[in-house]
């Protein structure tokens, strides 16, 4: 019998390009037919068929506290009966920008957008317009979003296609953006010393997780850091994943890295279009209406998306969150490797506060060469049986995951028994 799933991917095949809104929802890497959701609840969501699984995508990062936690719809439910758009501001915009400012110690002015795109886009023109150099650099399998300069060696959707690069990108565009391997402080370092006075940006994701999840070194950290600072160019830090996924005060809080800018998304919108980017004053000054660089948005601040940051934001603020979300990913990646290891299967995982990342390789990758390297078609076969068992996990190799506030230690373990029925089997 044809799945609910299987009929709409047919019909929405016809009037939407691959039957998706953003690629990565196709299942193209993974294969099969992907999941039409109707409903999410705390850790769990429910595709058309009606099938239930656990979670562990989280709307890509966002669903922090859980689907539909009561203060958060409830926070949506009165400021829609209040106004859905003004298309002018709001005191809701200037308490999210207040309370943003108050939890990243870098950001001392902030301006709110409704995507990651548009915040690291605009990131980049501002660092362009403050500086007046033209280059930026980013890190082969780091994803920023889609804007033409930062689709260049992109992660996430990018390279789940095998096309790192995406057409359409002139040329004239790409020549002005320099790609280097994450982790290689050296090619850093090579890199500002051959152009550094061309250099207007180093953008990073702090924690990669658009390769899926890979940890900086130290001294990459620093390299980072220190040679922006020597050669005036502007570091923006992309924390649209990490920012308050990683710890309350992001990557830069867990690691003790001072950007310049910063983007933001995902968590600070509680599922809905809100991101910003921020940082220096000398440098916010320079954006209109104050200054020459040009930056807008008919929805920036929408109210209703403002109201489900500032509720989802108040939860996470809590005593106590960050510290059980990471346990919980621990115990979810130290329960998959352990049964991995137990029946023989060449799998390890990780995590950085409550993002994780699994990997058919004898150890984690530190960068894009080791990611390519794991066994793409192993993680394909166990994505799809734990996904026949119940459990959601990002439809390609090169993503990473997310637990919430909402799963419990018994939901975890219900995983890991999932996945070890599923390793005892393995050929
Ligand atoms: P959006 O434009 O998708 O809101 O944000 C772009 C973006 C920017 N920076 C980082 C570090 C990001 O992870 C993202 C978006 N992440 C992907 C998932 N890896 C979004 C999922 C999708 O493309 O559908």
């Amino acid at each position: 019998m044809t799945s609910h799933n299987e009929e709409l991917f047919t019909a929405s095949q016809k009037v939407i390009p691959g039957g998706v809104n953003s690629p990565v929802r196709a299942f193209r890497s993974v294969g099969g037919t992907p999941l039409f959701f109707q409903r999410g609840q705390g850790a769990f969501v429910w595709d058309a068929d009606g099938k239930k699984y656990t979670d562990y995508v989280g709307s890509w990062g966002p669903m922090i506290v859980g689907h539909c936690h009561p203060a958060v719809v409830q926070a949506v439910q009165e400021a829609a009966a209040q106004g859905l758009g003004f298309g002018a501001p709001t005191a809701g915009e200037l308490d999210l920008a207040n309370l943003l400012c108050k939890l990243l110690p870098s950001l001392e002015m902030v301006r709110l957008v409704s995507s990651g795109t548009e915040a690291t886009m605009s990131a980049i023109r501002l660092a362009r317009g403050f500086t007046g150099r033209s280059r930026i650099v980013k890190f082969e399998g780091c994803y920023h979003g889609h804007s033409d300069g930062l689709l260049v060696k992109a992660g996430s959707g990018a390279l789940t296609f095998g096309q790192p690069s995406s057409s359409g990108v002139p040329a004239e565009i790409a020549a002005l953006t320099t790609v280097l391997d994450y982790n290689d402080a050296a090619a850093l370092e090579k890199c500002f010393a051959e152009m550094g006075k061309e250099i207007a940006a180093v953008i990073v994701e702090p924690v990669a997780g658009n390769m899926n999840l890979v940890i900086p070194k130290r001294e990459f950290l620093d390299a980072l850091r220190n040679l922006c600072t020597r050669h005036g160019a502007v570091l923006i830090l992309d924390e649209v994943m990490t920012g308050f996924r990683v710890s309350l005060q992001g990557a830069q809080g867990y690691y003790g890295i001072k950007p310049d800018l910063v983007t933001l998304g995902k968590v600070m919108g509680g599922g809905l279009p809100a991101a910003a980017f921020g940082g220096r004053r000398d440098i916010m000054q320079c954006l209109a209406p104050l200054g020459a660089v040009y930056q807008a948005g008919t929805l920036s601040g929408n109210p209703v998306a403002v109201a489900a940051g500032l509720a989802t934001l108040k939860l996470v603020q809590e005593t106590g969150f960050y510290d059980r979300l990471a346990q919980l990913a621990q115990q979810l990646t130290a329960g998959l490797t352990a049964s991995a290891q137990k029946h023989g299967v060449a799998f390890c995982a990780q995590s950085v506060g409550g993002m994780f990342g699994l990997y058919f390789s004898q150890t984690p990758p530190t960068g894009y060469t080791e990611v390519m390297a794991c066994d793409k078609e192993a993680f394909n076969r166990f994505f799809h049986a734990m996904l026949d068992a119940g459990h959601y996990f990002a439809p390609s190799a090169f993503e990473a995951g997310f637990v919430s506030a909402a799963h419990t230690e018994a939901d975890i373990a219900a995983t890991i028994a999932a996945a070890d029925k599923i390793f005892a089997a393995w050929k």
